[in-house]
């Protein structure tokens, strides 16, 4: 152990801790704008300095290390004078458009300016004229940028994509796709995890609040809503609200304000991928050697891009079974519409997604397959419809709840799980178990691979059928290695779980962003809650859903199931 002084109070820290979490331990703050914890450590931003006894020059804290019987000052006229002019520097780099800029009020850079009172006037240097790219689901801004090096390191480090990488030299140094591509020819998976880890504008999802302002506003168009999993737990983050208050069902008053027609859930159609994808797996199961193994979930856009770009042998290794979303989008222009006697082509379909990649899954030329619109209309971030309700005024604390509408608005709790790392393999076996045996086992028979660590194993075995060997991996690093083992053969699955953002859909990257702090397993912990006080528990036994083939596509793997549920993956 290390003892040290910080600002007059003695502090003792393993050896090896550096300044910046040692002043931590004793509940002392220093400013950060770049530094992510065993991620992004480097002293980019020149913020985190602090003085030392008898050493001449200011050094940053977070790179540094404890020494023992160091005297340290956090907070000196000194440290605070150089952090003023570091902040004028990197504001003489930035664009200053905080009233047109989606991070105004959640931003780092301009939180700090802020907080050191720089109220003057700043250096000015003349900003580079480079045109934004508007043509991805994740959108760069130059000028705001302030390179501090966390879009490249979480790319690298957490998504093993590289995807980002320093371009240029001395002053003229910035952040570029690498390889002299667009982000549109790069290996991105549109994740979105850079975004909601950039510490202020620079990196932003492609805004498409304004095509549904639209659509809301024209007469001609029905609109339809559906929620993610994921979603309901994360929206009024903004708000201050707790989850438990802040409901699905409030979401859904929030929604019917702001004039949709109709308001349904995604966990409907999370259910009926179980049905189909379940359905698929004991199929592949029962006829194991018609199949290469393992089979893959298919639902996470950035996992199925991963997968095609970089092992694209094992495409046929997807399940064919579309993502809800696209599951719903398909069915609301098809049985909803039927239903309520419209042609499809007056239905509006909009999805509020926990993730930037929906918005280019959305966009596949595969995913039109009731007419040639897109299934899914437009894809909104969970930010987006927050800023979306600002902009009416909304008030969610104010608000009763609403029930979803029907018959595309009941989801179960198997459903609801689909947003936290496991909850697509936990749903899947508790319905393959069901179809293989006539039995329901105990819905919490599976719960060795929940949690958000990256890669997760167990075993089970199902009556009849033997042992199932399975895997619940998140994060593309994770994958990346889970796919190299595969590969070489060490490793034997029958069945994965693969979700391209850390912890899953929880910690997706069109979620809040809350600077620093990583969200996926607080709120994953709340999707497993709404599980257990849900009173079905298995998707075979959403009313809706058995209604839904009863009616219309009459059983998994139908003829017209196929048509509307499942792809080829090609496109
Ligand atoms: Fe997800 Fe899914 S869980 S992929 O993370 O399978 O986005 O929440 O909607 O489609 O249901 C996202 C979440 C979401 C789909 C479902
Ligand atoms: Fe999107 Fe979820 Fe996949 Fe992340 S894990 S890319 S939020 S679907």
């Amino acid at each position: 152990m290390v003892t040290l002084t910080i600002d007059n109070r003695t502090v003792t820290v393993p050896e090896g801790t550096t300044i910046l979490e040692a002043a931590r331990t004793a509940r002392i703050e220093i400013p950060t704008m770049c530094y992510l914890k065993e991620i992004n450590e480097i002293g980019a931003c020149r913020l985190c300095i602090v003085e030392v006894e008898g050493q001449e020059r200011l050094i940053p804290s977070c790179n540094n290390v404890v020494a023992e019987g160091m005297v340290i000052h956090t907070h000196s006229p000194r440290v605070r004078e150089a952090r003023r002019v570091n902040l004028r520097l990197l504001l003489s780099q930035h664009e200053i458009r905080c009233t047109k800029c989606t991070r105004s009020g959640n931003c780092r850079l301009q939180q700090l300016a802020n907080d050191y009172n720089l109220l003057g006037e700043h250096y000015i240097k003349d900003l580079r004229n480079i045109p934004t790219d508007f043509s991805n689901p994740v959108v760069r801004i130059e000028n705001r940028c302030v390179r501090c090096m966390r879009c490249v390191q979480i790319c690298d480090k957490v998504q093993g994509m590289h995807v980002w990488d320093l371009m240029g030299t001395g002053s003229h140094t910035t952040i570029g796709v690498g390889k002299y591509r667009t982000l549109g020819e790069s290996d991105c998976t549109f994740c979105g995890q850079c975004v909601v880890h950039c510490p202020v504008g620079g990196l932003q999802e492609h805004d498409d609040t304004g095509k549904v302002f639209d659509a809301l506003a024209d007469p001609n168009k029905i609109t339809v809503v559906q929620m993610a999993p994921a979603v309901r737990v994360a929206w009024a983050e903004y708000y201050h609200l707790t989850p438990e208050f802040a409901s699905a069902e409030r979401m859904v008053t929030a929604l019917k304000q702001m004039g949709f027609d109709y308001v349904f859930d995604t966990n409907f159609t999370a259910d009926l991928t179980i049905m189909e994808e379940g359905s698929e797996f004991v199929d592949r199961f029962t006829h194991r050697e018609r199949y290469t193994w393992p089979m893959f979930t298919s639902c996470c856009p950035g996992w199925v891009r991963f997968l095609k770009g970089q092992f694209p042998d094992y495409t046929d290794n997807l399940s064919t079974a579309k993502s809800p979303q696209q599951m719903f989008g398909a069915l609301a222009k098809s049985y909803f519409a039927e239903k309520i006697g419209v042609d499809p082509k007056r239905i509006f379909v909009v999805s509020i997604m926990p993730c930037t990649a929906k918005k280019s899954e959305a966009a596949l030329p595969t995913m039109r397959t009731v007419s040639d619109d897109p299934d899914v209309d437009v894809v909104l971030t969970t930010r987006e419809i927050v800023r979306m309700f600002r902009g009416e005024q909304i008030n969610p604390a104010t608000m009763e709840e609403t029930p979803f509408d029907s018959p595309l608005g009941t989801g179960t709790g198997a459903a609801v799980i689909f947003g936290a790392s496991g909850g697509v393999m936990d749903a899947a076996l508790r319905s393959a178990y069901y179809l293989v045996t006539g039995s329901n086992p105990d819905p919490d028979a599976f719960s060795a691979i929940r949690g958000v660590k990256g890669w997760k194993e167990a075993t089970f075995t199902i009556p009849k059928e033997g042992d199932l060997s399975v895997a619940v991996v998140s994060g593309l690093s994770n994958a990346r290695q889970l796919m190299t083992d595969l590969e070489e053969g060490r490793v034997h699955y029958d069945f994965v779980e693969v979700m391209a953002c850390p912890g899953g859909c929880a910690g997706g990257g069109g979620q809040p962003i809350h600077d620093g702090t990583e969200m996926a397993e607080a709120r994953g912990n709340v999707l497993w809650n709404i599980d257990k006080k849900s009173p079905v528990r298995f998707s075979h036994e959403n009313p809706e859903i058995q209604t839904l083939y009863r009616e219309y596509l009459r059983a998994p793997l139908s003829g017209r199931s196929h048509h509307l549920l499942h792809t080829d993956h090609e496109g």
